[in-house]
């Protein structure tokens, strides 16, 4: 039978020897980007069915097209399972991704011009907590809580003393670089002391809570959790507000018809998957071998002399200042590392001197390669190449020997859902 990749081949043989190549990338390279991952196989295969053909403006029971019988059957399932998952009382599994998902908590639970508290971009605060260029930074009044680079405390007297004065309708936690947990106990007492709704952007670490490895917002009384799908969760592209039973139906509002139109039912499909895979053991385990390879990648780089912001991590990430450590920056660093297929990113670092473009480190962290099977003597030998790469990225016999090196050993651990079709 010709399968629907024979049809892309001969339909359009430059987009497929694209998603060849990509395919080739994926496999023969390390992914260290925290953000990315693997997912799983059923994933692609939900991805690319026929629930893309459908729309399905409303919510189940409730919509504005005929032919809904299955894809409200999959929403329900989407909506119990990332319930049961993160323990809340009420999921809307429809935003197209992270921004869309925060901005539709921003605008359905708050007015322009009100206050949200969050961390720092430079700390480690993501671009819809408020950048000054985005439309939520401009619509919103965005005070800012930092961190202490040397460890990773935040001053909760200072973030108390902040919060009296400028009195948020929100305090938001969450982050996109800090390698550290959030003490939600601390938040939760100072926005309850000014009647603030608490909210926690679980984007980055949306798996590690669902496995059980790092804590739930919600068991500290949190109001709103929002997620992305596709990170250490393992989905599909996508993203997910979790939240209190009185929030229901002011968020479902904000999302459709306040933000979105039809939703992507092939994701939401893929996002079932994701979250029946997530209830399992195997996903536990994986969640936790996440963290102890994190820890183990910072540890061993820290003994190789590199300085990591924060000291270390708690979590799936580090922040490598590259310039304290090799005297490189972040776009040295990471186009460097490219050369030997390991993937990084560059990364602004606390109250960073230099501009986001050439910033003063790397971001690193350990889900895609948890993903394929690696383990703590495999992070060792991670540590081993990106200190021999960054200390002498000038040395090009040594970086093609350390890329002949990450490409055999890279045939050891098979990505998921690659090699299938
Ligand atoms: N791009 C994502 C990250 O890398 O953290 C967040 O949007």
């Amino acid at each position: 039978m010709t399968s629907n990749l024979d049809i892309l081949e001969q339909q359009d043989p430059d987009v497929f020897s694209a998603l060849r190549g990509e395919e080739a990338r994926q496999t023969t390279g390390i992914e260290l980007i925290p953000s990315e991952n693997y997912t799983f196989p059923e994933v692609l295969a939900t991805l690319g069915s026929v629930f893309t053909n459908k729309y399905s403006e409303g919510y189940p029971g409730r919509r504005y097209y005929g032919g809904q019988e299955f894809t409200d059957q999959i929403e329900n399932l989407a909506r119990d399972r990332a319930k049961q998952v993160f323990r809340c009382e009420h999921a809307n599994v429809q935003p197209l991704s992270g921004s869309a998902m925060n901005q539709a908590v921003y605008l359905g639970l708050l007015e322009p011009g009100d206050t949200i508290m969050a961390m720092d971009l430079s700390h480690g605060g993501h671009l819809t907590h408020g950048a000054p260029v985005s439309h939520m930074g401009k619509l919103f009044n965005f005070v800012r809580y930092i961190t202490n680079p040397v460890d990773g405390s935040i001053d909760f007297d200072k973030v108390r003393a902040d919060a009296l004065e400028h009195k948020p309708k929100m305090v938001l936690c969450g982050y996109t670089s800090y390698p550290r947990d959030v003490d939600y106990q601390k938040f939760k007492d100072i926005a309850d002391e000014v009647g603030a709704i608490t909210m926690t952007d679980a984007s980055h670490f949306g798996g590690l809570v669902a496995g059980g490895a790092m804590k739930n917002p919600f068991d500290f009384g949190f109001d709103v959790v929002t997620t992305t799908t596709h990170k250490s969760l393992r989905g599909p592209r996508g993203g997910m507000v979790l939240c209190k039973k009185e929030f229901a139906s002011k968020i479902d509002k904000s999302v459709f018809p306040g933000l979105q139109g039809g939703p992507h039912m092939n994701a939401i499909a893929a996002i079932a998957v994701t979250l029946k895979r997530a209830m399992t053991q195997e996903f536990k385990d994986y969640a936790e071998q996440v963290l102890v390879n994190s820890k183990t990648l910072a540890s061993s780089l820290m003994e190789r002399q590199a300085s990591l912001i924060t000291g270390g991590t708690d979590n799936h990430m580090m922040v490598v200042d590259t310039v304290a450590s090799y005297g490189l920056d972040g776009r040295v660093a990471e186009e460097t590392l490219d050369k030997v297929h390991i993937t990084t990113n560059k990364q602004i670092i606390p109250d960073d001197p230099n501009p986001p473009l050439r910033p003063s480190g790397i971001r690193i962290g350990t889900p895609a390669a948890t993903a394929r099977g690696m383990n703590e003597g495999d992070m060792k030998q991670l540590a081993e190449w990106l200190d021999k790469c960054l200390r002498a990225p000038e040395d090009e016999a040594s970086l093609k020997a350390i890329r002949d090196d990450v490409i055999g050993f890279c045939e050891q651990f098979p990505v998921p859902g690659i090699g299938n079709d």
